[in-house]
């Protein structure tokens, strides 16, 4: 565990944390730290249609990342205390106007872009997703994009809102900010989403075509967008829209494991600590940063 506890205490990454606060000045010492995965806390549920609460999530993922139950090593042999391989920029401040949190999410990813690091946001709800990934893509003009959710995410707007968290992914292709979009783990498409799937030309593996065998194969460099609800709510009920006959834990880290591509970025969205009291759904979302981190390195 001291391995662990050293990466906290790394005056680097200490040098790091915060530095979102001064973004113009970016000190020195980031560009070190930032050659693999870096942490940044999205604490944002003002586009959530249902449930409040995700914005609760970041420092209960942390907390679980760097509790003395676990080790800082990978499942495959990366030792993510090892200075370097995991960065931690804080938590974006973010208030309550969604137009405003937009703005502050794109700037911080693009600036720990710049700095040489691959984004792993912390949700949020994930109306997050659109403004990070309009940030990645600028700096992969081939980007694909696999998401792993129970909802497809594509309604043109919901209640109104263009930007809620039920429509990221309408926003991404609209925009083009993908050449590809592949979903995981979809159970809940509606008449309106499976023609916005076709019109976007969205390659959706729902659950029923996942338990037929089909897996989703990338050539590019891909952005993971893990949607917590994508996992069977018995592997994880701390999310805000409880979907059974979802993903195990084990198909997704497989799906991880398995990318021969670069990735290039990744989100862990909609945990909804209110619905956690177990704590599981946090020992999760650690589990997926750790993979996804160790991934980066490679
Ligand atoms: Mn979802």
């Amino acid at each position: 565990m001291g391995a662990w506890r050293h990466l906290m205490q790394d005056s680097t990454i200490r040098q790091v944390v915060g530095f979102l606060s001064r973004l113009d000045s970016l000190p020195p010492a980031v560009d070190a730290g930032w050659r693999a995965g870096g942490l940044l806390g999205l604490p944002y549920d003002g586009s959530s249609s249902f449930l409040k609460g995700t914005a609760a999530a970041p420092p209960l993922i942390r907390q679980a990342l760097h509790s003395r139950a676990g080790n800082p090593w990978t499942e495959t042999g990366v030792d993510l205390g090892v200075d370097g391989a995991l960065g931690d920029a804080g938590d974006v401040p973010l208030g309550t106007s969604a137009a405003d949190a937009r703005t502050k999410i794109e700037e911080s990813v693009r600036t720990l872009l710049e700095a040489g690091g691959r984004p792993i946001a912390l949700g949020g709800d994930h109306s997050v997703t659109y403004p990070i990934v309009r940030a990645v893509r600028w700096f992969h003009p081939q980007l694909s994009i696999l998401h792993f959710d129970a909802h497809p995410d594509l309604y043109p707007e919901l209640e109104g809102d263009r930007y809620s968290h039920a429509c990221p992914f309408a926003r991404v292709m609209e925009e083009r900010l993908a050449d590809r979009l592949v979903q995981v783990g979809i159970r809940t498409s509606t008449a309106v989403q499976r023609a916005e799937a076709e019109r976007y030309g969205v390659e959706v593996i729902d659950m029923r075509a996942w338990v037929a065998g089909r897996r989703p194969e990338l050539r590019a460099p891909v952005y993971v967008s893990i949607d917590i609800d994508a996992f069977d709510p018995a592997f994880a009920p701390g999310v805000s829209h409880r979907e059974p006959g979802g993903l195990t834990v084990r198909e997704v880290l497989a799906v991880l494991h398995g990318l021969t591509v670069p990735l290039v970025g990744a989100d862990i969205v909609e945990f909804n600590p209110a619905q956690d009291p177990s704590g599981m759904t946090a020992t999760l979302c650690a589990k997926l940063v750790k993979e996804v981190a160790g991934k980066m390195t490679s």
